[in-house]
């Protein structure tokens, strides 16, 4: 292995040492306690750690990393107290997520570290959304995230990485190909010679290093990013190395050729670097010696603290209180008695433009939502009003949005993804309930990230431009989801979800978009999340609904004369008004829970089971519910009357007056 120092001193030369030291003496150590069964699992990154040593020590302290599974050299170069790493491993209270989450999965703003997800390819996305903060703050600070080489095969790195070529987002994509994802060779993994390929296709800078040559590293990631901060760009680094290891310690390592293993243990990246350092005469045996020691006995030290560090003591209010960022609404009024008459639509418009104003460090990302406005033309003007930095026109490509939408969270940003239709939801999906949902939860990072769902049926656009998704997400702890059935609501909710700094889904029908209107306040103003609205007051029943379904209620109802109904528009679906449904059930007796989304497993299913539980003695009648067949939505209109429940609405309202 050639190891060229150039003009680096020996002290940047000896902390390179130390840096590759550290993570190995440790990766020894939870060796030997696996053994002794005093760890439950361990990913090594034994033979590796020059990459992530060797660029965390390139980068400023100040600049985000997101590394992987294997790269402990990034957390003990970011100097991170031993215990409370080892802590974080043993699950104890001392840890970084309180025992929620294992391993390396956790983030810490304080060491600019943002930990994965199980799902490695999402991290590309959030780095891009750091890389964005930092561009439009001005900061000329790179990002930097890791891949193995098996991840790559996953969208979410095609769509990050695109995203940062047509961005000019400085981040440095690192590609560890180290020959194996799991068992999987490379050749079965991807057929390209090398990821400096694929950056050609995404117009970018590719460049290889020898992965196992800390100074290279070193020497490669300085010297770009000192570029990048200069002239903002996304690069391809592809580090060559190999897994000395399993995947992870149970799972050996049969399926490598021992010749490949021998071949590369001969490239230890810590046994080169050391001989090269001896021979320049910048350490000797003693040095190796006492560093050793002494590095050694701090492991010790930290690992007596986290051995000795308390379990998390479950607490049930704490877990849940801990699934948001603490923020109490206090509901904005409008200033003056100003009003104008708007669609829905307009609604839309005019708080998102409004929340624009308020919020200077709100971005809006979407696709064609810059110059074109937006296919529903909400984001008409914005450019003009806001400038292109902060509405953003996306390429295709939803998952990365939203975890830029996280990414601009981590550095105190908020951001609007707009979905063109809430159909195309399932390309981000992960990136919302894995991601934004569970962040704050795990590691204490909020994401304060409004995602617009134009939703809903009834404008004959089939099977992929309908559909009510509502319940996929409602089923996920960790976000917050709105659902406004008036222009008055749809502006105050919007405002509301952009001022929460946590998760929203916020869902805008679209065939309410041009055909309800309504004088509302001309100023800013928000509506109450967490309570829903008694649309109509009666005795007879109650009809639990929101969205279209409280214009189908109110319309329905005008043609039962003889019976009186209580109508609730939730508003707010997650968490949902238990209080004023219970007082509706409580005042009515009868409840019939009516929604456009699908019947099985929907919102009404939840509602109806928790009336049950809770208002079991006030029923005079079992809880009722209407909803849409359980079939994907069709297009031709005839067929899309008979899928949706309006028309079985008056006859299950009979049903349920007549028990
Ligand atoms: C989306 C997803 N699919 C599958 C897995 C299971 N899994 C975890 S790591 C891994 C292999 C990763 O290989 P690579 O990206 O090359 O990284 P390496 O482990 O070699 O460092 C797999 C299949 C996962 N974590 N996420």
């Amino acid at each position: 292995m050639h190891f060229n120092r150039k003009k680096y001193s020996d002290k940047v030369l000896l902390d390179l040492y130390e840096g590759l030291l550290v993570p190995r003496l440790i990766e020894e150590k939870m060796l030997i306690l696996l053994r002794q069964n005093r760890i439950s699992k361990w990913f090594s990154g034994i033979g590796q750690e020059a990459i992530a040593v060797g660029l965390t020590k390139a980068l400023d302290e100040d600049e985000y990393i997101l590394p992987m599974h294997r790269n402990l050299g990034v957390f003990t170069s970011r100097k991170m107290p031993l215990e409370k790493l080892f802590a974080q491993w043993q699950g104890t209270s001392l840890g970084y997520t309180k025992g929620r989450d294992r391993s390396f999965h956790f983030g810490t703003n304080q060491h600019h570290i943002v930990g994965m997800i199980s799902h490695l390819g999402p991290q590309n996305g959030v780095a891009d959304g750091i890389a964005l903060a930092s561009l439009l703050k001005g900061e000329k600070k790179v990002t930097a995230v890791f891949n193995g080489d098996g991840g790559t095969s996953e969208g979410d790195f095609h769509e990050a990485i695109n995203v940062a070529a047509v961005w000019d987002l400085p981040v440095i994509f690192i590609v560890e190909n180290n020959g194996y994802g799991l068992s999987t060779p490379s050749n079965e993994q991807f057929r390209c010679k090398s990821f400096v390929d694929k950056a050609i296709g995404y117009g970018i800078e590719g460049v290889q290093v020898d992965g196992n040559n800390i100074l290279e590293v070193y020497d490669t990631v300085r010297s770009l990013s000192i570029q990048m901060r200069k002239k903002p760009r996304p690069i391809l680094l592809e580090a060559i190395t190999f897994r000395m290891r399993g995947h992870e310690e149970a799972s050996g390592t049969k399926y490598v050729p021992k010749k490949l293993m021998e071949e590369w243990a001969k490239k230890d990246p810590l046994h080169n670097y050391e001989k090269y350092l001896l021979k320049e005469g910048v350490i000797d045996k003693e040095f190796i010696d006492s560093s050793t020691k002494r590095i050694k006995k701090a492991i010790d030290e930290g690992l007596t603290v986290a051995f000795e560090s308390k379990a998390p003591e479950p607490q049930e209010q704490t877990e849940l209180e801990d699934l948001f960022q603490s923020f109490e609404q206090k509901t904005i009024l409008p200033k003056s008695k100003k009003t104008s008459e708007k669609r829905f639509i307009d609604a839309i418009s005019d708080g998102l433009r409004q929340s624009m104003d308020r919020y200077p460090n709100l971005v809006l990302m979407g696709q064609d939502i810059a110059e074109y406005g937006g296919v529903f033309k909400i984001t008409d003007g914005f450019v003009q009003a806001f400038g292109k930095g902060r509405v953003r026109n996306t390429p295709i490509c939803e998952s990365a949005i939203v975890g830029a939408g996280l990414g601009l969270s981590v550095k105190g940003m908020k951001a609007m993804v707009e979905m063109q239709f809430a159909d195309f939801v399932t390309e981000g999906f992960n990136q919302i309930v894995n991601n934004l949902a569970k962040s704050h939860w795990r590691w204490g990072q909020n994401a304060d990230v409004v995602v617009r769902m134009p939703t809903g049926a009834g404008t004959a656009a089939g099977p992929f431009h309908s559909q009510s998704n509502e319940a996929w997400f409602f089923h996920t702890p960790g976000l917050k989801i709105v659902y406004p059935s008036n222009p008055y609501d749809a502006k105050g909710l919007l405002n509301a979800a952009i001022e929460d700094p946590n998760p929203y889904l916020y869902f805008e029908h679209k065939l309410l978009y041009r055909s309800i209107k309504d004088i509302i306040p001309g100023d800013y103003y928000t509506v109450d999340v967490g309570k829903a609205k008694t649309v109509a007051a009666g005795n007879d029943l109650s009809i639990i609904t929101y969205g279209m379904g409280v214009h189908w209620a109110s319309e329905v109802m005008k043609s039962l004369p003889e019976i009186s109904a209580e109508i609730i528009d939730l508003r707010t679906l997650l968490p949902w008004d238990k209080e004023a449904v219970h007082d509706a059930v409580k005042k009515t007796n009868r409840a019939l829970i009516l929604h456009e989304d699908t019947m099985t497993g929907g919102i009404g299913a939840e509602i109806s089971a928790w009336i049950n539980e809770h208002c079991f003695e006030d029923l005079d009648a079992p809880v009722m519910r209407v909803a849409s067949l359980d079939t994907p939505i069709p297009f031709a209109p005839v067929l899309e009357n008979n899928f949706l429940p309006k028309g079985r609405l008056k006859s299950k309202i009979e049903e349920l007056m007549r028990y």
